[in-house]
């Protein structure tokens, strides 16, 4: 099918008053009457284009009177009505199967209850409607089933009335007067524990809030309804927004193929982002459901109040709402360490996304499937740029424009262009360019370089960009990049320098051509610059400082976020040469390293959290971004060379560090989560001396009370390479995890995903066995992720294995699960974006499959991310 196109985009013709649900649930008949009354806004076409899919039509009724079938068309895509001019009330009886849904689109069953993901065009799965995010209308719906085993009804909006009809069947009604689009919409009925609170607003309006989980997972909902409660409170207090419905609600779902959904007042979950409790969860999982809780609250503004005129512009609500709970993390955490975790994920996903052959702008122009325009660059780039606009216009310009965005759109679908425009009558800065940022893809790469001149104290910096071309962009433009910039003396301090006629320690300089060149002055000595301080511009850059600047930066820089890149770009240059060099001449280098990193370590030593970023290094998928026919196994074993001389450098500290066990109740605040973090940096070093340490990290594995020592023990023993005595102590701390957690699905989620992750000799027979095994359901995307998934992202060793069966084991997958869940496998199947840079022997191995998955007739999902993959 040819593609969807922004420019085609027309306005429909039709506006809806009012949208009446009535939904008669049952799992493998579920009737819906769906009343719409409107009128035709403008044009001549009397057709009424309705999208529709998987329905059985039951009967047509206009204004009151059974549509004849010559009145109407039925298509592969929905319905054409012939519409009267004027008002209308269309009625419209369908027919789904929810137990039949395995996409999890539209109405489906998940353990049991009904639940809804619509967006973004899952209603048309529901019923015919124009299933488009610029048709906005206030939704009553009313539910009618079983009692005994759906005794909880819930729908968008405020609750009305309900009751019992007969014996054993009853009923729900939930009215939303905030005029919404047909993703928002979202249906839950079923059995649940429901955890309950409530926030009062700033205007004094008492909220009851609810979080609705399985029976059993009453107590792992506490967290989530805290960071609900803080979000709440943050949003009033940053961004002066206040909920507007009378209660809110959250439903967790154990089958979901998003985090979460922000449908209007019923936000639906994957369980993984709700449920915690000091066993089950590791402060990752904390962390994670801090955000996705907040994101979705955050949409209530950014995405539901003012929403997308179309899914191009998709980043208008995903990339200001990625921004807003990134912000909050920073709030409620350490912002130096926050800022480093966004980057890494930036860089992890986004990065090799925009250097691949997926790579897309983030409003594009065009795409194929919708599902697959959920990308980290529509969600993690459209963030940065929010940042970077933040950066150029000032605060002030910023919320001043944030506020005339919500005033003037609130209500309506809204575009790019109209929020930009927000900001540019806020401020005299011109951000017409900046524009370009949402329309070209790619990542720049700025390169710097400066001249001292001793007698005029002044000091020139040239500055300049370039973009790669990506598919579809062969030529690309200047864009306007912000970047904080410091000046340092050799023996580290900063200098105060003028730059356009301002006296100051940090200065932004912004680069707004390919080439600039900017004069900093009254320069009191021979400095070093510090570029994109705190990331300020997502680029990659090239400083043209050599390793001893870096070093001298990386002890005195005091931007937290400065001094972690500074030692992240050391290490990566040291691991790219020693990648390539096997022969020992590069001791001297890894020795210096060393040292700069125990300065640096033992100077955040008490800042845990930082220190263990602090002794990172740059993952493997990092560090072959830029390379061609690259060989991960020998990026591995450059890290793995690097990571154990850093631990025999500092082992005492490492093994000090994991003998320090905390006392007392489960804390999961940030510092303490900070102090474990380190501790399980320092199980993963050690682990790199192989045997020396195996039986203590074993040892670690059976005391630790924590699920994060848990499960750093178990992947630092999946990590030992060789069988024996080593091998067994993985095995044996499996044994024993499974017996421990066998009936709770998301904890054994994590004892999949780590062995999925393992270096070991067994490892294609070992996930042969996992994926035997009867829990191992591909219907369910978080156990199918927690393999696939983790396997083909998270192990690039095992993955592009010389000989190719790890290529071979993910498609084996994609194939089974596509018929299932297009999302899930079109998700899966990203995992070759960058198929091309590999060595030629893995380029030929995961080119057959490629055309393997070509050949295989999979769905317009799927077959979208293999086309563009081959292209
Ligand atoms: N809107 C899809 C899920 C999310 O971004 O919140
Ligand atoms: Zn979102």
């Amino acid at each position: 099918p040819p593609p969807v196109r922004l420019v085609d985009y027309r306005p429909y013709p039709f506006a809806l008053d009012h949208v009446n649900l009535e939904f008669f649930l049952e799992p493998s008949k579920t009737r819906v009457r769906n009343k719409m009354t409107g009128r035709r806004v403008f044009g001549e076409h009397a057709l009424m284009n309705l999208h529709g899919e998987n329905l059985k039509l039951i009967s047509i009724a206009l204004n009151g009177h059974i549509l004849p079938e010559n009145q109407y068309e039925q298509t592969d895509e929905g319905l054409n009505i012939h519409m009267p001019a004027g008002e209308f009330c269309l009625e419209i009886e369908t027919e789904i199967s929810p137990e039949e849904n395995t996409q999890l689109s539209g109405l489906y069953m998940s353990g049991g209850r009904f639940c809804t993901q619509c967006e973004a065009e899952g209603f048309r799965r529901i019923t015919f409607y124009p299933d488009r995010p610029d048709v906005l209308a206030p939704f009553d719906v009313r539910m009618e089933a079983n009692k005994e085993k759906y005794p909880y009804l819930l729908s968008n909006g405020n609750p009305g009335k309900s009751g019992d009809i007969g014996t054993d069947r009853h009923y729900a009604e939930w009215s939303d007067p905030h005029p919404k689009p047909s993703y928002l919409f979202a249906l839950v009925a079923g059995d649940f524990d429901v955890y309950t609170d409530s926030f009062t607003t700033m205007s004094g309006k008492e909220t009851p809030l609810a979080i609705y989980v399985d029976k059993g997972d009453y107590d792992r909902c506490a967290y989530a309804m805290d960071s609900l409660k803080r979000s709440m409170s943050w949003d009033e207090d940053v961004f002066g927004r206040e909920y507007d419905l009378d209660v809110f609600n959250i439903v967790a779902v154990r089958d979901f193929n998003f985090g979460a959904m922000e449908n209007k007042g019923l936000n639906i979950f994957n369980a993984a982002y709700v449920l915690a409790d000091g066993k089950t969860a590791t402060d990752a999982d904390f962390e994670a459901i801090e955000s996705i809780v907040a994101h979705e609250y955050f949409h209530n503004w950014t995405g539901n109040r003012i929403t997308c005129r179309d899914w191009f512009q998709l980043c208008l609500k995903e990339g200001l709402t990625v921004y807003r709970d990134q912000e909050f993390s920073a709030d409620m955490r350490s912002r130096a360490v926050t800022r480093i975790k966004d980057v890494i994920r930036l860089r992890a996903r986004q990065f090799s996304e925009d250097g691949g052959p997926l790579a897309h702008s983030v409003r594009p122009d065009e795409y194929a499937r919708i599902d697959n325009l959920y990308t980290a660059t529509v969600y993690e780039k459209g963030a940065e740029l929010i940042r970077m606009l933040r950066t150029l216009i000032g605060d002030t310009a910023f919320f001043a424009g944030l506020n005339r965005y919500f005033d003037t759109y609130d209500g309506q679908a809204a575009t790019i262009e109209d929020f930009l425009n927000s900001f540019q009558l806020s401020t005299s800065e011109n951000i017409k360019e900046f524009a370009n940022w949402y329309s070209q893809s790619g990542t720049p790469v700025v390169t710097a370089s400066g001249v001292y001149d001793s007698i005029a104290r002044t000091y020139t910096l040239t500055v300049g960009q370039r973009t790669e071309p990506t598919p579809g962009q062969p030529d690309k433009l200047a864009l306007p990049i912000p970047l904080r910039t410091a000046l340092f003396s050799n023996k580290g301090r900063r200098l105060s320098t003028k730059l356009n006629g301002e006296i100051n320690d940090e200065h932004l300089v912004v680069l707004r051509d390919f080439e600039q060149v900017f004069v900093f002055t009254d320069v009191s000595s021979a400095p070093i610059h510090s570029l994109n301080r705190g990331f300020s511009a997502p680029i990659k850059l090239k400083d043209g400082l050599n390793d001893a600047n870096r070093s001298t930066l990386a002890a005195a820089d005091n931007d937290p976020f400065a001094q972690w890149e500074g030692l992240q770009t050391l290490a990566r240059g040291l691991l790219i040469d020693l990648a390539s060099n096997e022969d020992g001449s590069m001791n001297d280098r890894i020795h210096a390293f060393v040292d700069a990193i125990d300065e640096a370590f033992t100077a955040a030593i008490d800042d845990p959290a930082f220190a263990s970023l602090i002794l990172r290094l740059p993952s493997v998928g990092e560090l072959i971004q830029d390379q061609n026919a690259s060989d991960p196994s020998k990026f591995h074993a450059a890290r793995l060379t690097l990571k154990r001389a850093i631990a025999r450098h500092i082992e005492n500290s490492l093994v000090a560090t994991i003998q320090n066990q905390e006392t007392g109740p489960f804390d999961p605040s940030a510092s303490a989560a900070g102090r474990r973090a380190l501790k399980a940096t320092a199980i993963d070093l050690l682990s790199s001396l192989q045997n020396e340490h195996a039986q203590r990290i074993s040892d670690n594995f059976h005391s630790a009370t924590t699920m994060t020592e848990i499960l750093a023990s178990m992947n630092a023993l999946g990590n030992i390479e060789g069988g024996g005595a080593e091998g067994e102590l993985f095995d044996n701390a499996l044994t024993v995890f499974e017996e421990k957690w066998k009936d709770s699905a998301l904890v054994m989620d994590k004892w999949y995903s780590v062995q999925a992750m393992s270096v070991r000799s067994d490892l294609r027979a070992r996930l042969q066995r996992l994926c035997a095994r009867t829990d191992f359901d591909l219907k369910n995307p978080n156990r199918v992720r927690a393999v696939a998934a983790a396997f083909a992202m998270n192990n690039p060793v095992a993955f592009h294995a010389p000989d190719g069966w790890g290529y071979e084991f993910l498609t084996d997958i994609i194939l089974k699960v596509d018929g299932l869940n297009p999302a899930l496998s079109a998700r899966l199947a990203t995992a070759f974006e960058n198929w091309r840079r590999f060595s030629s022997d893995r380029q030929i191995h995961a080119e057959k499959q490629l055309r393997r998955l070509d050949d295989a007739n999979l769905s317009k999902n799927a077959q979208d991310i293999i086309t563009r993959a081959l292209a």
